[in-house]
């Protein structure tokens, strides 16, 4: 049996177009705006970070954020969308500045384990039990700033707190070799998969990878994501596409790189990803150069590339791969993938 995917994205994908040297070029598109474009571009799953979902939810106490959550979800309702995820956004906080679960301050540690739960408590209202915890500054500028071993338990006792609040909840890190901290402390899916097991529920902690995030750390994506499936850690993913080890660039998927992005459908598709739900989630931004009325392209592209290339692995002949498997002529099998990939 085939797996029909469901797509996703977050409201984030819809940007303004600033950078670090330069400010917005495009407007803002409201929340609600943003909502109504996801079905007509294909998409049925959201992503969020916790303040997408609740603005100012530092400012509220948690009827307070309950309530709010829940009338989001009445808007997804009314839309025919669903949440895949809440990730607490721990990056832009001040007391977020030095890192949040690694922070040397234990009062920003413990802001940062309370936004976590807070992020957990807008995720049950919405109906999802998905948590992504990308671990933005949990690293260093300069190594000697902090301890890396006792970094990494902070981190493990933050998860923990969030397993203990919620028996169902589970946990997809989404490693980052670096940036915005100059190295991070779980830059890789290994890194990421070791740590679930430090855990006190294994089983609830899982990865969310990024294909720029992989190809920034200098590993293939798509044997990332085999790392992942074997280890059955392969919780949700972050598709898009990186020229090379440089800033982040969330490309379009497969805009870069067609091979690459061929081989992560072919392994997720190969070892039944998503048939236990699991979404095909972008996160890819249009580029700056990109004018307002055009600025969704990137999302309805990826869409499109991840399905076409769906079609060129399952249209592939099995048999003649195999056979030149067996023959060990992988020059023929390089040409009959890149034939493939031409339309031959
Ligand atoms: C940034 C992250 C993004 C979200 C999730 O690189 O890719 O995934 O912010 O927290
Ligand atoms: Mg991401």
């Amino acid at each position: 049996m085939q797996t029909r995917y469901r797509f996703s994205f977050g409201p984030w994908n819809i940007h303004e177009g600033a950078d670090p040297f330069g400010p917005a070029v495009r407007e803002s598109l409201s929340f609600a705006d943003k909502l109504k474009l996801f079905r007509p571009l294909g998409y049925e799953g959201v992503q969020f970070h916790d303040d997408d979902a609740v603005p100012g939810m530092n400012d509220l106490d948690g009827a307070g954020i309950s309530k709010k959550a829940a009338e989001l979800k009445a808007r997804l309702d009314g839309e025919g969308l669903v949440a895949e995820f809440v990730a607490p956004r721990l990056w832009e906080d001040p007391r977020t500045i030095d890192g949040g679960y690694t922070s040397n301050d234990p009062a920003c540690r413990a802001y940062a384990i309370e936004r976590s739960l807070k992020a957990i408590d807008i995720a049950l209202e919405l109906d999802t039990k998905l948590i992504v915890l990308w671990l933005a500054r949990e690293g260093t500028y300069i190594r000697e700033s902090k301890d890396s071993k006792r970094s990494v338990e902070y981190i493990v006792e933050a998860i923990d707190r969030m397993l203990a609040h919620h028996p169902d909840i589970r946990i997809a890190i989404e490693p980052k070799p670096n940036e915005p901290v100059d190295v991070a402390y779980i830059p890789t899916t290994g890194h990421a998969i070791a740590l679930g097991h430090l855990c006190a529920d294994p089983s609830r902690v899982g990865v969310n990878i990024e294909s720029a995030h992989a190809v920034l750390a200098g590993l293939d994506p798509s044997d990332e994501m085999g790392f992942a499936l074997a280890h059955k850690k392969l919780f949700t993913v972050h598709l898009n596409d990186q020229n090379g080890i440089k800033f982040d660039e969330d490309r379009s998927f497969g805009s870069i790189d067609l091979r690459r992005a061929f081989n992560q459908v072919r392994i997720l598709d190969k070892h039944g990803y998503g048939r236990n739900g699991e979404f095909i989630g972008l996160d890819i931004k249009a580029m700056r150069t990109q004018k307002l009325d055009k600025s969704t392209k990137h999302l309805s592209n990826s869409r499109t590339i991840f399905l076409k290339l769906l079609e060129v692995v399952r249209g592939l002949d099995q048999r003649t791969v195999d056979a030149l498997i067996a023959e060990r002529d992988y020059e023929e099998l390089d040409l009959l993938i890149i034939n493939a990939l031409m339309g031959q």
